[in-house]
């Protein structure tokens, strides 16, 4: 699919103005800027991760309780692909604009939210990095979220998960991600919104935007004042409210449009 050129030279224009005039970049990142890295995404009909697991079953609080060993594994399996994959040209695109920006114009802000958990934004270079539902491969408790260190954990064999070690507790270790019904992180959250709010242009990438809160930040840049660009090979639940939409896969569309810049 060809790069719609006049869209890319719109946004191009919108981001070197913001830079120029020391705006607030924002990059609101979703499953697909990591689908060319082999990563499925949850809602794609035919590879997408809830075309073939409930989410009931293995992203609730209540799931977990149900059945724990189900819920470990697939979260153990999830975890070996990410580790075995790399990011892709679009989660570099992204960390060279934050060192772009850092360096060239240090007036500028940027921030990075991601729904991502599987960590390649980091292992791509982003710094600073907002994950609103949480991260592979920490590990908290399920009664009391104490944080669990991988170090600790012994040879599970058939005794998945392991418990809690901390005094009194012996409560299931979980992923420490955000499950539905659950809350996100307070403090993350609310620098999410802050820098939503404060945007001068907002990157939408790879997101079909249908989950609440997450879903929102877009929603509060645009009623700010922020212009938005969304990359996505499809058009989401928020394509509506967008200023410019660049169709396409982030892979290809983001290195395209940092050489604009
Ligand atoms: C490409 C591409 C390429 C493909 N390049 N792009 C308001 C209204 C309605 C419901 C709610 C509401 N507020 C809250 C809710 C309930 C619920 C919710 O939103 N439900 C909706 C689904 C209806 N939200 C919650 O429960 C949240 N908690 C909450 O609200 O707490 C407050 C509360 C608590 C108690 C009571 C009441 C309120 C928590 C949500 C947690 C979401 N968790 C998951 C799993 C994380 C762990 C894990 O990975 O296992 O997060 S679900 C899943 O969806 C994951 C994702 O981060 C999230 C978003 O998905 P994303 O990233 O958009 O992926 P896809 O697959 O949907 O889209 C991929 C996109 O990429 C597509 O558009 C493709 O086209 C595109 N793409 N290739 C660029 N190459």
């Amino acid at each position: 699919m060809a790069v719609d050129a006049p869209a890319l030279e719109t946004a191009a224009d919108h981001l070197k103005a913001a830079l120029k005039n020391g705006g607030n970049i924002v990059v609101f990142t979703g499953a697909g800027v990591s689908k060319e890295s082999g990563i499925p995404t949850f809602r794609d009909a035919q590879t997408g991760l809830w075309a073939s697991y409930d989410p009931q079953d293995l992203a609730t609080r209540e799931g977990f309780t149900q059945n724990p060993k189900l819920v470990w594994d697939w979260y153990d399996s999830r975890r070996n692909t990410v580790w075995d994959t790399t990011p892709n040209p679009a989660h570099q695109a992204i960390a060279e604009l934050e060192t772009l920006i850092e360096t060239s114009y240090p007036t500028c802000g940027f921030t990075l939210i991601t729904q991502n958990i599987d960590n390649l934004h980091r292992r791509a270079g982003s710094k600073a990095v907002l994950e609103l539902h949480g991260n592979i491969f920490r590990y908290k408790c399920l009664n009391y979220g104490h944080p669990y260190s991988p170090e600790l954990m012994p040879d599970l064999g058939e005794h998945r998960p392991p418990k809690c070690p901390h005094q009194n507790c012996n409560s299931d270790i979980r992923p420490d991600v955000v499950w539905f019904g659950e809350m996100l992180p307070t403090q993350t959250l609310e620098q999410a919104f802050t820098a939503a709010q404060e945007a001068t242009v907002m990157l939408v990438v790879g997101t079909s935007g249908v989950v609440h809160p997450a879903a929102s930040l877009p929603v509060v840049a645009n009623e700010a004042g922020a212009v938005l660009i969304e990359v996505n090979p499809e058009p989401s639940e928020l394509s509506l409210i967008m200023d410019c939409y660049l169709q396409g896969p982030a892979g290809k569309i983001l290195p395209t449009l940092m050489t604009e810049n």
